[in-house]
């Protein structure tokens, strides 16, 4: 990319509020903007995947502070029995947003995964509906899944079949997945479309033929719709360790879609610190009042700046009343 391009991504990357060092333009990484026919991918395939989207230094920062979350994978395999906890069952590395890191929270609010997730939603007024950390361990437990829809734990009733109010699930690989890391196999939207979106599951085997492995570098994401059959899968080596971060998003109101409720999440280590770091455009995502809603009055602004030290409110503070 010229200099000049890149000039113009800094201050692109500046005006929607994140923070970029002075002196580093230079050796400035891109960032990844979602090509069109990926999204249009998910809609006629069920899925796509992107290699690169995260930038270098994100990907980086993220995979440092993975180890204040999850046992590195040397100190696992040296003494797989010091974390029992992992062999508990498939979901035992999984791990509620936010983290203790603002260098893992803000993956979920990458500025390339909102904009993707506005044009995927095509509208503006989206939420951010559940994040998680998922990680993994050869050997500590079975990952092997049936070919399933995700959709039965993220909506109360079915996705549509004419693919409106659709919702837009995530997979960001924060480590180098192969076919040996446990990838999520998916199969082709046209290979299933004869069983109807009532059904969540098949039969173990039925699919294996048509199921496509989601493999990539560290910073790959799988974008998914929750009406594609899917499965989790196991390791086939040891020793090997695969670290991911769903990320879903949904359009605001569609109130039957939803997972996660973000208030029951405050008290955890990283939130603060997390709704102080993000941009209004960010916060919004977890339904935070925009700037101009009538949520915010002298009072509100002054509480709220007690309850979040740091932060700055003067976008919410400029319109509100009195
Ligand atoms: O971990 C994976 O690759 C997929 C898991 C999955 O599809 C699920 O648990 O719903
Ligand atoms: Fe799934």
């Amino acid at each position: 990319m010229a200099q000049g391009s890149r000039a113009l991504m800094r201050d692109a990357r500046e005006a929607c509020g994140e923070a970029v060092a002075p002196g580093l333009a230079g050796r400035f990484t891109e960032r990844m903007r979602i090509p069109d026919e990926n999204l249009a991918e998910v809609f006629d395939r069920g899925f796509t995947v992107v290699e690169g989207f995260l930038d270098k230094a994100t990907l980086a920062a993220a995979q440092d502070a993975l180890w204040e979350v999850y046992p590195r994978p040397e100190a696992y395999f040296a003494d797989p029995g010091a974390y029992p906890e992992y062999a508990t069952g498939q979901f035992a590395g999984l791990r509620f947003f936010p983290y203790p890191s603002w260098d893992l929270n803000r993956v979920a609010v990458y500025p390339d995964l909102i904009d993707a997730a506005e044009r995927f939603l095509q509208t503006t007024d989206i939420e951010c509906y559940k994040v998680e950390l998922w990680g993994k361990y050869a050997g500590a437990f079975d990952y092997d899944q049936v070919h399933h829809r995700d959709y039965e734990n993220h909506t109360i009733v079915v996705p549509r079949a004419d693919q409106l109010m659709p919702q837009m699930t995530c997979f960001i690989l924060l480590s180098d997945v192969t076919e040996l890391d446990g990838p999520t196999k998916t199969v082709p939207l046209e290979k299933t479309r004869h069983i109807p979106l009532g059904v969540t599951q098949t039969e173990m085997g039925e699919f294996f033929a048509d199921e496509v492995a989601v493999t990539g570098p560290a910073g790959t994401i799988l974008i998914y719709k929750t009406d594609v059959f899917h499965r989790g899968s196991n390791f086939k080596a040891p020793g090997r360790s695969r670290f991911v971060m769903p990320v879903d998003f949904k359009k605001r109101g569609w109130r039957w879609q939803n997972k996660m409720a973000w208030a029951d999440h405050t008290l955890k280590p990283g939130w603060k610190e997390a709704m102080v770091r993000m941009t209004p455009r960010q916060r919004d995502l977890f339904g935070w009042p925009a700037p101009g809603d009538p949520y915010w009055n002298a009072q509100t602004l002054s509480d709220v700046a007690l309850r979040y030290p740091g932060i700055d409110l003067a976008p919410y503070g400029a319109q509100a009343a009195c």
